[in-house]
């Protein structure tokens, strides 16, 4: 069958037990396994499009020209699996702010496979699309499905048993995540050069590393038992001690501002107060706070009244990948 234009749609996911340091750089394979939440706010759609008359594959993101080098790297294994040669137009747009610590690049290339594969009839299962989704960023794998996720280390060499699985559908526990938005610009270092700096000089990287296996086992342990105090102890204790190892990296990695801390304060003083909230932070300055549903109102009014919170984005659990056309 001769490729043909296709579609598809991916969330955003935010890692309760965080994904920080490969173990391969060349298959991308990480060096501890992750578990995440898909979002339903947070949004990327891509459209690749097989173009015979092209020399080249060419990318727009967000309607501008980009570099288009890891997705040409994704297509070649497309090109290959399928047989058919031919170069494609891709056009990626996100309904959010791009490379800001808010996983654009998981919910694009979770969203670029799945167009792909339509496109070039490779018809592969959720399973390959998640292991092709980690080759071009390693959480974009957990986009892959909706819900809780977890991302398994693996353990072959070739990388095949590195990829993500659904642990619990987005309506069996319906959690709430508001994003408080504290910088819209893109990060100053990248994750993938974030973790790498951290991984080489950080002191604190091997206890990270240790940690990841029982902050998998609880985070597991408090989803199945829908404990939330418990999900929330393991939730802010890996960010914190991911933070703390890119910290003490050398020259040390600071991706907050005083806007996260004070944001941090006010997640505590809900705490305080009763309210079923914890914080998590990526590889940048915004703070997304995970609730149970009846706390989302109350959340959003106490983080909107903090200084340098620009804007929030309310989402709830969202659905895997899907091909619209
Ligand atoms: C995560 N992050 O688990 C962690 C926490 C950022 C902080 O996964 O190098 O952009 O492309 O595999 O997927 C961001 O890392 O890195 C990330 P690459 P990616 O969500």
């Amino acid at each position: 069958m001769k490729p043909s234009a296709a579609t598809a749609r991916a969330g955003a996911n935010i890692a309760l037990v965080k994904y920080w340091g490969k173990r391969d750089p060349v298959l991308n394979l990480p060096a501890a396994g992750s578990l995440s939440l898909t979002l339903d706010q947070l949004e990327t759609t891509t459209t690749v499009v097989p173009d015979e008359t092209l020399s080249a594959d060419t990318l727009a993101l967000n309607g501008q020209a980009a570099d288009v080098s890891r997705v040409s790297a994704v297509l070649d294994r497309f090109r290959r699996q399928s047989g058919h040669a031919v170069f494609c137009r891709v056009e990626s747009n996100n309904n959010f702010p791009t490379g800001a610590g808010l996983a654009s690049s998981a919910s694009a290339f979770a969203a670029l496979v799945a167009a792909a594969d339509s496109a070039f009839a490779t018809r592969l299962d959720d399973r390959a699309l998640s292991e092709q989704a980690r080759l071009g960023s390693g959480s974009a794998a957990r986009s892959i499905f909706g819900g809780f996720v977890e991302m398994a280390v693996g353990t072959r060499p070739d990388g095949s048993d590195a990829v993500a699985r659904p642990l619990l559908s987005a309506e069996a526990w319906p959690l709430e995540v508001v994003v408080a938005v504290v910088d819209e610009a893109s990060k100053a270092v990248s994750s993938t050069k974030g973790m790498n700096q951290t991984q080489a000089t950080s002191p604190y990287y091997p206890a990270w590393l240790g940690q990841v296996p029982e902050d998998l086992q609880a985070a597991r342990s408090a989803i199945a038992a829908r404990d939330f105090e418990a999900l929330a102890r393991v939730g802010e204790g890996s960010a914190l001690a991911m933070h703390a190892s890119a910290l003490a990296a050398r020259p040390g990695l600071i991706y907050w501002r005083p806007a996260t801390l004070a944001l941090i304060d006010a997640v505590r003083d809900l705490q305080s107060a009763g309210v079923a909230a914890f914080f998590t932070i990526d590889a940048g300055p915004q703070v997304k706070v995970v609730c149970l549903p009846e706390a989302g109102q109350r959340v959003a009014a106490a983080l909107s009244a903090i200084d340098g919170v620009q804007r929030l984005i309310h989402c709830r659990l969202g659905p895997g990948v899907r091909v619209l056309g």
